[in-house]
Order: C-alpha cells, then sequence, then structure tokens
C-alpha cells in the first residue's frame, strides 16, 4: 500500500526529502529535517546560494556553518546510492556521522528521487498589493513535472485559504506525461505554515508547534509522519484551507494590535496622555490584555504583507475584511506622523526642518535584525526629505542599501553624527546603542520607540 510505504521510510528516517526555496524558512527547515537523519536536499534557483550552501556557507543569520558543516554533502548522491559519510566538520575533524544528510541544487530533477518536498518560496504582494502567486506556480510546475507515486507536498508559504487545493493541487493531479495522479493515493498534499521569527533563538524550527492541515485524511497521516520525525509538537487541523487560515490569523491579530497600540499613541496626543505609561500600566492586568507597543509603523514581509491575502481572498467572495483594511490606515499613516512629530519638535526649537539635519537610528524593520524589508524608516526618510531635512541615518546592522534606486550609506562616526544633527529621531531600537549616551549627545531626540529613559 502506498501509504503505509511511505509512512514506513519517513518513519524509519530512511526517506529522501526535498526542500524547496532555501530562504529564512526553507534552509532552517533543511537543516531540522537532516538533523532528524533524513537525506535532505535544498532545491533553489539561484545557483549563487546553491554553491554557498556546498561549500557549507550559510547566508541567513539564524544558521551558522558550524551548524551546517556535519550535515552538507558537496557532491550530488547518485540515485539510491547511499549518502557518503558527510564533510569533516569544522575543526577538520571527520564529524560523527549523523545518519542525515543535506546538499543544495538548482535541478528539481532530484523530486524524481525524493519522498517528500516542503514549498518555501516567498509569497509577497504585487506592485497593485494583491497576492503574486509566481512562485508558488513555478515552483508547482517544477513539482508536477517531476511527481511521482508516493511523495508527500507540502506548501509552506503564507497564502490565501484555498491555495493548496485551488492552485497547487489542480497542478499536481495533471501529473506529468498525462500520468493522472489521485491525491490522498498516489500522492499526499498539505498546508503547514512557517512559524519562523528571524533572530529569536527560544523558538526554532524544531520545537515551535506546527500546524498541519491534509488535502485527505490520508494526506495529513502521512505528512504528520513526514514532519513528526523532526518537529516535537505537530497540531494537526481539519484541511489545508483550515491551516492556511490559522495562519492569516495569526499574522492579522499582531497587525490589528499593532494598529490598535499605534491609535492609542494618536488618541494619546489630543489628550496630552503618555501611550507608553498608559500601555505599561495596562499590561500590569494579568489575565485578558495583551500589551502591544506604539511604533515608527509597520515593517517585515510577513505582518504588513499576510493580512492582504486574506482581505483579497475576502473581496473576491464580496466581503469587506474591514479590520485588516483600517489597521492598515492606521499603520502606514505612522510615517507621517512622525514626520510631523520631528517637524514640530524643530519648530519649537525656533528651526525650520527646511536645511535642518536629521540623524535617523536604525532602519531594519526591527531591532537587532538586518531586514529592511517594508521598514517604516524608508517612509519616514522619504518624507523628511520631503519636507527639506538633509536626512542621515546610522544601523549597525545595515552598513548601506539600496531604494528605489538611490544607494544610502550609513554614517560610520556616530558620536561626531550625533553632535552635528539638529535632530535625532530613534527608529529602530538595535540593542546596540547606549541609550543614555544618545540622550545626553543629542540637541533635540524623537523617540518613536520609548527606548530612552525620560527625565
Ligand atoms: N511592531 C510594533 N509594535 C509591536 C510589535 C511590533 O510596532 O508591539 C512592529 C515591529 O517594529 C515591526 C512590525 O511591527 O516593524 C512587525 O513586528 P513583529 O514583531 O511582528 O516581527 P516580524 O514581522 O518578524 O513577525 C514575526 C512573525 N513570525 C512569523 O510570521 C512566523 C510573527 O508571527 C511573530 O509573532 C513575530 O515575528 C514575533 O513574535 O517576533
Amino acid at each position: 500500500m502506498m501509504k503505509d510505504e511511505l509512512i514506513r521510510r519517513f518513519e524509519s528516517r530512511q526517506a529522501h526529502v526535498a526542500v524547496i526555496g532555501l530562504g529564512y524558512v526553507g534552509l532552517p527547515l533543511a537543516l531540522t529535517f537532516a538533523q532528524a537523519g533524513y537525506h535532505v536536499t535544498g532545491i533553489d534557483i539561484s545557483a549563487a546560494r546553491v554553491a554557498q550552501l556546498n561549500r557549507g556557507r550559510s547566508y541567513i543569520e539564524d544558521i551558522s556553518d558550524a551548524e551546517m558543516a556535519p550535515y552538507v554533502l558537496g557532491e550530488p548522491v547518485a540515485a539510491g546510492a547511499a549518502a557518503p559519510a558527510p564533510a569533516t566538520g569544522t575543526q577538520g575533524v571527520a564529524a560523527a556521522t549523523p545518519r542525515g544528510s543535506f546538499r543544495a541544487t538548482t535541478d528539481y530533477g532530484v523530486l524524481a528521487e525524493c519522498d517528500g518536498a516542503s514549498i518555501c518560496v516567498p509569497t509577497p504582494l504585487n506592485k497593485t498589493g494583491d497576492p503574486d502567486m509566481s512562485f508558488i506556480l513555478a515552483a508547482g510546475e517544477q513539482i508536477a513535472r517531476h511527481l511521482h507515486p508516493g511523495t508527500a507536498i507540502v506548501l509552506e508559504s503564507t497564502t490565501y485559504p484555498g491555495t493548496t487545493t485551488e492552485v497547487l493541487l489542480p497542478m499536481l493531479q495533471a501529473g506529468s506525461n498525462g500520468q493522472k495522479l489521485v491525491v490522498g493515493q498516489d500522492f499526499f498534499l498539505a498546508f503547514s505554515p512557517e512559524r519562523v521569527d528571524p533572530g529569536r533563538t527560544d523558538w526554532v524550527t524544531r520545537n515551535t508547534p506546527k500546524v498541519i492541515g491534509g488535502v485527505t485524511p490520508a494526506c495529513l497521516e502521512v505528512v504528520s509522519a513526514f514532519y513528526g520525525q523532526a518537529i516535537a509538537t505537530l497540531v494537526p487541523v481539519s484541511s489545508s484551507d483550515t491551516a492556511e487560515m490559522v495562519k492569516l490569523f495569526e499574522n492579522t491579530f499582531r497587525a490589528v494590535n499593532i494598529a490598535l497600540a499605534n491609535e492609542l499613541l494618536l488618541m494619546c496626543d489630543k489628550l496630552n496622555l503618555d501611550a507608553w505609561e498608559v500601555i505599561q500600566a495596562a499590561a500590569t492586568k494579568p489575565f485578558g490584555f495583551m500589551k502591544f507597543t506604539p511604533g515608527p509603523g509597520l515593517g517585515g514581509h510577513c505582518i504588513p504583507i499576510d493580512p492582504h491575502y486574506l482581505s483579497w481572498k475576502l473581496r473576491a467572495l464580496e466581503y469587506n475584511a474591514r479590520f485588516i483594511q483600517l489597521a492598515s490606515e492606521i499603520n502606514t499613516e505612522m510615517p507621517r506622523y512622525w514626520a510631523q512629530v520631528v517637524q514640530d519638535a524643530l519648530n519649537e526649537q525656533g528651526k525650520a526642518i527646511k536645511g535642518s539635519r536629521i540623524l535617523i537610528l536604525g532602519v531594519a524593520y526591527k531591532k537587532n535584525v538586518s531586514d529592511l524589508r517594508e521598514s517604516p524608516a524608508l517612509d519616514i526618510m522619504h518624507l523628511l526629505e520631503v519636507k527639506g531635512a538633509q536626512v542621515e541615518y546610522h544601523d549597525p546592522h545595515i552598513p548601506s542599501f539600496e531604494h528605489e534606486g538611490m544607494r544610502c550609506t550609513a554614517v560610520t562616526d556616530l558620536d561626531q553624527a550625533l553632535a552635528a544633527a539638529d535632530c535625532v529621531v530613534i527608529v529602530t531600537d538595535h540593542a546596540f546603542y547606549n541609550w543614555d549616551q544618545i540622550k545626553a549627545a543629542a540637541r533635540l531626540l524623537v523617540d518613536t520607540r520609548h527606548v530612552v529613559r525620560q527625565a
């Protein structure tokens, strides 16, 4: 029986599995599978990334070369051959030979030998703010070309409810060379949302509970065997649509509550109250409250993006997801609010913003990461420049960046930049900064993160 044989291959950890998309989700997942004992092949469209990984070099901050070393195989493993002893450990001595192994390739053909494959490709928004499904479609086409009976396929990319059954399933059922495949019998398909939080070390791929929704009960059974050997806690749900909705609800919950904290700031401004003091005191409630704080706006590649996959799907069903819309309006308004705060603060000192020198501290979308995606710092810098300010930035994690064709380079001498600035704006509260020193050095300080001790 196909299903039982496949489950046995996972449970005995003899399975050869693929991870498609080796980014901040895929690479940790691939190594988690290798640590569990699977023979893992990572598939990526970037030959440079593939070559780098096969040299045992990681480009993901959460994964060190040392962690990879015991598993990395530089040479392609012939079909059916036992994986050769992995490369030696970083100390140059033969590492304990774990049963698992990892190598990377750009060739989807390896899927012909795989028992399972996880899809971890990006799901951004396109220019009109609609879901960009191109990465899922490209992966689906490649998988369909090489899909063989006895394979488990798991979609991890955050997407709208219905993607697995409406988009991926038809592509895979069509199979290759006209051979129709039956889901739940020939192949097994599920959705399992990623829950990777870059930079976090307490909750990682192996110990973060993993939601899994199968297209059929047999799919859930097989994918639970696939993931259960590598991930400590599985959370089975009734369908792939449910699993897709769980992820979107998790991140919509954050976007809406962050927006509420931001609106609290706007309301406290009108009432001349300190929003952070209000939140701090509210957070003493031991039940029925969860703390979120105002900030410069909503950054990152998850929280600002994911809710729009949900509202887009609901619009097609003629329902207006009002909380998502309102949260997005409030969160995207925050850079304009802070640019006005800067202008008013300079005005209080009798200075026009036009021609003023402004130093932005931190441009990453959140503290202690080097990720700029959707960072509100970019909007704040732009708005200040439009008002005529001369804007510089410092960020210990981002020495330079390119944005809309413009290259920006961080100031290197922080002390000199602090002394020269008419106004210093704290946008990202990296642990690197000494806030007392900054408060002492800044002629004028606008703190969007409320990290500088008052008085
Ligand atoms: N932010 C606020 N106020 C808050 C919390 C966050 O303004 O109270 C801002 C942050 O500065 C950032 C944006 O919102 O610009 C998003 O922050 P985030 O803490 O949600 O960080 P992310 O985008 O890295 O979210 C990830 C998510 N992980 C996954 O999607 C798998 C999210 O679900 C996690 O809950 C979050 O990390 C986390 O808890 O750190």
